[in-house]
């Protein structure tokens, strides 16, 4: 018999279970309501980056996927349209929308792309074209289209 432990595993239905007790990864408060910091999220509440030589700026990517206001915080309403993201079967799309959307525009910008591009183990391995076709069919020869959902 396999020995499974559903609170390792990052699904709709322990994000529900979470939900209810995310307050406890909460460390901000304002004007009465708890907020999670990037840090929260990824750290203590998801358990990844917890190593102490961990990239800042990755934890803070990763927690502006749940902070759509882009404030740098995610608050409880947030979490919550993230779990219904979850739930999404494109959910792989919108969550990738919402990492290079840094700005909460609700469009991707060139600069936005590039950013978060230039951000990657891949790009330092091997670094991306930024001025290769592919960009050019979604950033136009100016490089000022912006792309949205
Ligand atoms: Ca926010």
């Amino acid at each position: 018999m396999r020995v499974h432990n559903t609170q390792d595993e990052l699904t709709p239905k322990n994000l529900k279970t979470s939900l209810k007790s995310n307050c406890v990864y909460a460390s901000v408060e304002k004007n009465g309501e708890q907020f999670m910091t990037p840090d929260d999220f990824v750290q203590r509440f998801l358990g990844l980056h917890r190593d102490e030589n961990y990239n800042p700026q990755t934890v803070k990517l990763l927690g502006s996927i749940l902070d759509t206001s882009k404030d740098g915080l995610i608050s409880f309403l947030e979490f919550q349209a993230f779990e219904a993201v979850l739930c999404r079967p494109d959910a792989l799309y919108i969550t990738a929308f919402q990492l290079f959307d840094t700005n909460g525009s609700g469009t991707i910008s060139f600069d936005e792309f590039e950013e978060i591009i230039k951000h990657t183990t891949l790009h330092e391995q091997i670094p991306f074209n930024f001025g290769s076709e592919f960009l050019r069919l979604h950033f136009g020869g100016d490089k000022k289209k912006r792309n949205q959902l």
